[in-house]
Formats: C-alpha cells, sequence, structure tokens
C-alpha cells in the first residue's frame, strides 16, 4: 500500500501594510478551497503569510511594531481559517510573527505551526537562522531587519509523526543551510514544509541578487535529495509595498525533481501526489546516512583548527 499525501503549496501574492487580517485572512481561505478542490490533504501557506514582510522598515514605536505579531495561535482573526480547515478536512503550516508571553517576559519570534486535518495544532517551530540585520544599514532603501525584530527559534528543529508521514519544519533563510535538513533527516523526516519571503534585493549586490531566484531553487532542490526527504517550499511573492518578492513556489521530491512550481508571483496554488515511500528508497540505498556515513572518519577535516596554510612557496 503506497504511503503518500497530496500536498498544495499555497502561494500568495503581495500584502500591503494596509491589508486587514480579515482581508488576508479571506484570501488564504480561498487558497484553502482551491487546494480542497485539486485533491490537498496538507496546504503550506508562506512564512508571515498574516501581514505584509514588515522587516524591510525600521519602526521604533512598539504600538506600530505589535500590531504585525500574533499573541494567540488560532487567533480572532484565524479561527475561522482553522475552522474552515478542519471542516474540509485539511492540515496546513502557517507562517506568522509571534508575540510570547513567557519566562516573564515579552519575546517575538519568527513562528510557524503544523495543524492537522482534524484541526489540532500538531507542533510550532520559531525561525533559528535569522538573515539581515538588527539594526538599519545606511543607503538602504529597503532595510532586512529581521534580527532587530525577532529572537533566535529556542524549540530547535522537532519533527512530528503525523497525517501518516514524519514532518518538519522551518522558514525562509533556514532552507539555505544544510544543517537545517540534516538535523531533522537524522530525526527521521520524511518530509519538511517551509514558507518564506524572498526580496531579490537582499545584500545590494546584483551579481549576486540576480541569482536570487536560481539559489532558492538550489537550496530547496540540494536539502531535498541530500536528505531523501520531500519538500513544499511556499512563498509570499510579487511587487509588496515597492519590494520584489520572488515566487517559484515548489514541491521537490526527495529525488531533487520539482515537481510542481508556481508560474506567477500572485496568489497560486500547485500541488502534487508526494509518495512517502520514495523518501523511504533514497534512504535505504544512496543516502544510507547509517551504512555511508562515516562522521568517525571526519576527524581531520572538521577538527582541522584555523584556516589551512597556503602551500609552500616553491
Ligand atoms: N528572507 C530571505 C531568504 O533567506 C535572503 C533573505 C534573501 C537571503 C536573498 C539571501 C538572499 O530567503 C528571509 N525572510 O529569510
Amino acid at each position: 500500500m503506497q504511503r503518500s499525501i497530496v500536498t498544495a503549496a499555497a502561494q500568495m501574492g503581495p500584502i500591503a501594510r494596509s491589508d486587514t487580517r480579515h482581508q488576508v485572512v479571506d484570501r488564504l481561505i480561498a487558497l484553502l478551497h482551491e487546494a480542497h478542490k485539486r485533491g490537498a490533504e496538507l496546504v503550506v501557506f508562506p512564512e508571515l503569510t498574516l501581514t505584509t514582510f514588515f522587516p524591510r522598515w525600521y519602526l521604533t514605536d512598539p504600538s506600530e511594531i505589535d500590531v504585525f505579531f500574533e499573541s494567540s495561535m488560532p487567533g480572532p482573526d484565524t479561527q475561522r481559517l482553522f475552522d474552515e480547515a478542519r471542516r474540509l478536512g485539511v492540515g496546513f503550516y502557517l507562517g506568522y510573527a509571534e508575540l510570547s508571553e513567557e519566562d516573564g517576559g515579552r519575546h517575538r519570534f519568527n513562528t510557524s505551526v503544523l495543524v492537522d486535518r482534524a484541526g489540532r495544532l500538531v507542533g510550532k517551530y520559531r525561525k533559528i537562522h535569522l538573515p539581515g540585520y538588527d539594526a538599519p544599514q545606511p543607503g538602504r532603501d529597503s532595510q532586512h531587519l529581521e534580527k532587530y525584530y525577532f529572537e533566535p527559534g529556542n524549540l530547535g528543529f522537532p519533527v512530528w509523526r503525523t497525517m501518516g508521514a514524519v514532518m518538519g519544519m522551518c522558514i525562509c533563510n533556514d532552507r539555505r543551510w544544510p544543517e537545517t535538513y540534516r538535523v531533522l533527516a537524522l530525526q527521521g523526516v520524511e518530509m519538511v514544509l517551509v514558507g518564506y519571503n524572498t526580496p531579490d534585493d537582499h545584500t545590494g549586490n546584483f551579481d549576486f541578487d540576480s541569482l536570487t531566484g536560481f539559489h532558492s531553487q538550489l537550496s530547496v532542490q540540494a536539502g531535498a535529495y541530500q536528505n531523501s526527504i520531500w519538500v513544499v517550499a511556499t512563498a509570499k511573492a510579487g511587487l509588496e509595498e515597492g519590494s520584489n518578492l520572488i515566487g517559484q513556489s515548489m514541491i521537490v521530491a526527495p529525488s531533487g525533481q520539482v515537481v510542481a512550481m508556481a508560474t506567477s508571483t500572485g496568489d497560486e496554488v500547485v500541488t502534487a501526489r508526494c509518495d512517502l515511500d520514495m523518501a523511504t528508497l533514497y534512504r535505504q540505498t544512496i543516502f544510507n546516512l547509517a551504512r555511508h556515513r562515516q562522521p568517525q572518519h571526519y576527524g581531520l577535516i572538521v577538527e582541522r583548527k584555523g584556516p589551512v596554510p597556503p602551500p609552500e612557496d616553491d
């Protein structure tokens, strides 16, 4: 009996700063309906999918900042999304800005939740790799201030057995780091869900930035293949408050093949039937971590201290 799950990447187009939560949730529910119509059992929404990507601005007034954060999930604005998903029997990943009262203080995280097909909140992840800066950079029209707005995640990279698979989550920049996928794969993950907001002017160096779409795709395909996992990667896309966010939401197989990709930079659903036994096949053969990966032999490489001295001059 083939183990499979029909997944959807539910890409969101631009969200304006003036858009209300109600307007945004209406769009999320419309995408949910479209995905369900196509047979999706699991829908992946983007990172920070309830608001515009506010870390592009340097805001100092707490009241201006707090409006972008959710202090509960589900909350008053998102309960109806949870209710509709449960009614349809569809699980989902949702990225949002989390304001948490814990350890006697207020903490802000870039967070995602995983909800199963019965509407149960299965798990939470808080973004670990925060790109950009903690202070505005001179000469930049568009900033990238995630280190200013968020603390690094404090939940690690957990995995959950749910919806017939072993699933894990990450967020945006996490997808660029091989550790993200490997730490999850070493726990037996079969499918990684990731939302992202990726501006195509992040570094300000055109030679780099002109490759933004390629680097996003390369990171996800490499992560999927090198760890024998499915990856569902969903963008918030389009020209959003003057910042151009790449789309290319995609579903990537353990073979590294892109089996579905968005072609627009707006609200768009792409789906695929993900055969989980393909992940098993790759893990039992090419990437059998137990048989072929011998960390005890890495010593000469990873234990070297400092840079390798240049070759002796002749
Ligand atoms: N955004 C971007 C990302 O990692 C970025 C930041 C853009 C890094 C382009 C490098 C190149 O996709 C977030 N939110 O992490």
